[in-house]
């Protein structure tokens, strides 16, 4: 059906009878929080919001939207930065919500596997782990809302990349829901499974534009015993990096997370979160050092102090705090996690999330900001994130006093600043986030020729009638 057509009526009859009256959303009021992005990027418009229950009424549900060529979005917890999660403008594209599908079908602390369903909330599977006296280690400042469908989607990465892997890493099995209605029930939680083409792998960071994962079997990890956390002022990024290296030669295994915070950063969460309270204030580049082990008798504390020591003699850190608690570790591990809401609070951002190798880390903060400044007088450069994992948000806040509309106007030119020196050192365009439709036009440019041609020939085998998240991912 042509994209202009509007739906045939009859079909959303269908979807009320097959869902039942909790199973679909037509009210305006009801569909107002799945329009818009949580950056406030793009607004769409949709017909209906689709709640499915179970796999299998997702199922029927997409066998009567392929046969009247009904786009579909699936939707989780819509905490997408790129803006994968919503609909376009149109007004067909339906958007379907996994927020019922929500059960976590079984844990197995032999195994070390969960079963979750799509819809399970990340902070949720993470809590129900724990219950079982296991871990599941996926972190990211947006866990009490994106679920476990929405990270598998975006390969989400973290703060705990560095050790555990991004979500592709932490998934055995899938349950999947193709285009066509097909349920793929791919829920095996083997360590060894070779046999043809890994499918389940397509799936993860498809971003929902080859069929909608209604289920995973994850890997859990003993859980920590012993945790130590330190908030350090560093030298400069070449130091942050070294002493990334110090802490990861003395014991590769203990380093759960290793971020880097700018001044600027650490000062927006000062001001604009409520509590902001920063234990060392005053510098220019900052570095949160997380160690975790399943041992009781690790010694990770002596191990924190030994390498700060060290460091501090050798001039790369300038003055560290360890905490003491765990409210002193959430205190510090709080100024990390508020810096999106932070610059959000702040005014108008744009955001750069990048990889380069982690080598090239300091390379890449010290040009990407020397750049942008240089691009827009009295900007402000915020680059944070996973230094550990070469991935740093190199986001850039709007200079006080401009019109947020003016400085949003010159996004492209400042992603493309960005990403010209990204490409110098290597690096990739998109690290955790995805292309969602903010970034499908820098495919062509980075992915073009042989490796889009073949993304193109597996979109079109596995939907080839187009329904999937169209207009994202591919240009
Ligand atoms: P949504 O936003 O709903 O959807 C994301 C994409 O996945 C869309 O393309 C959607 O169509 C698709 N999708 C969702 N569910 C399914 C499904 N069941 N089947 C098929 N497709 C599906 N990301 C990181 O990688 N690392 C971070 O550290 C990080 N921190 C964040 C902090 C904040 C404050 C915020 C707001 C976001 C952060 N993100 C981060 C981005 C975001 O949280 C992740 O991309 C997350 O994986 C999205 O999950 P979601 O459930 O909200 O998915
Ligand atoms: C994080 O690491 C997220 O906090 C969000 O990936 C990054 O706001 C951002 O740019
Ligand atoms: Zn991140």
């Amino acid at each position: 059906m042509p994209d202009d057509q509007p739906l045939p009526s009859p079909l959303l009859d269908r979807l009320a009878a097959l869902l039942g009256p909790r199973g679909i959303l037509t009210e305006a009021a009801d569909l107002e929080p799945h329009l818009a992005d949580w950056r406030a990027l793009y607004r769409g418009k949709t017909p209906c919001v689709l709640r499915p229950a179970s796999t299998q009424e997702l199922a029927e549900a997409v066998k009567l939207c392929a046969a009247a060529g009904a786009p579909l979005v699936p939707q989780g917890g819509n905490t997408s930065m790129v803006g994968g999660g919503v609909p376009d403008e149109g007004g067909r594209q339906i958007v379907v919500s996994m927020a019922r599908m929500n059960r976590v079908r079984d844990i197995d602390p032999l195994d070390m596997t969960m079963t979750a369903e799509a819809g399970v909330v990340l902070k949720a599977a993470q809590d129900a782990a724990a219950e079982a006296g296991c871990l599941f280690p996926l972190s990211l400042g947006a866990e009490g809302t994106a679920t476990i469908g929405g990270v598998l989607s975006t390969n989400a990465g973290g703060n705990t990349t560095v050790r555990y892997g991004n979500a592709r890493e932490l998934m055995l099995g899938l349950e999947v829901v193709l285009p066509d209605g097909q349920v793929w029930n791919g829920l095996r939680r083997l360590r060894k499974d070779n046999t043809g083409y890994a499918l389940r792998h397509l799936f993860v960071g498809a971003e929902g534009t080859l069929g909608f994962i209604t289920a995973a079997v994850l890997r859990l990890f003993p859980r920590a015993r012993e945790s130590e956390v330190a908030l350090c002022i560093v030298r400069d990024e070449a130091a942050a990096l070294a002493l990334f290296r110090r802490v990861r030669d003395r014991d590769e295994t203990a380093v759960r997370a290793f971020e880097y915070m700018s001044g600027t950063g650490v000062e927006l969460y000062r001001t604009q979160i409520e509590g902001g309270t920063v234990p060392l204030t005053g510098g220019e580049h900052y570095v949160l050092v997380d160690l975790a082990s399943s041992r009781p008798d690790a010694g990770l504390r002596a191990l924190m102090e030994a390498v700060l020591e060290e460091a501090l003699e050798a001039g790369e850190v300038l003055d560290a705090t360890i905490a003491e608690s765990e409210a002193q570790r959430a205190a510090l591990w709080r100024i990390r996690e508020e810096h999106p809401e932070a610059q959000k609070r702040e005014g108008a951002s744009v955001k750069n999330d990048v990889s380069v190798p982690v080598s090239r880390t300091p390379e890449l903060i010290r040009r990407s900001s020397a750049a942008l400044k240089a691009m827009i007088p009295g900007s402000r450069p915020v680059p944070f994130g996973h230094l550990g994992d070469g991935n740093i948000h190199m986001n850039l806040q709007q200079p006080p006093g401009m019109q947020a509309a003016d400085f949003l106007a010159r996004s492209h030119d400042i992603m493309d600043t960005v990403n010209e020196i990204v490409r110098e050192l290597g690096g990739s365009f998109s690290a955790e986030h995805g292309i969602g439709r903010l970034k499908t036009d820098m495919m062509e440019s980075w992915r073009g020729g042989a490796e889009l041609d073949v993304m193109r020939r597996v979109k079109a085998a596995i939907d080839p009638r187009g329904i999937m998240n169209p207009g994202k991912v591919l240009p």
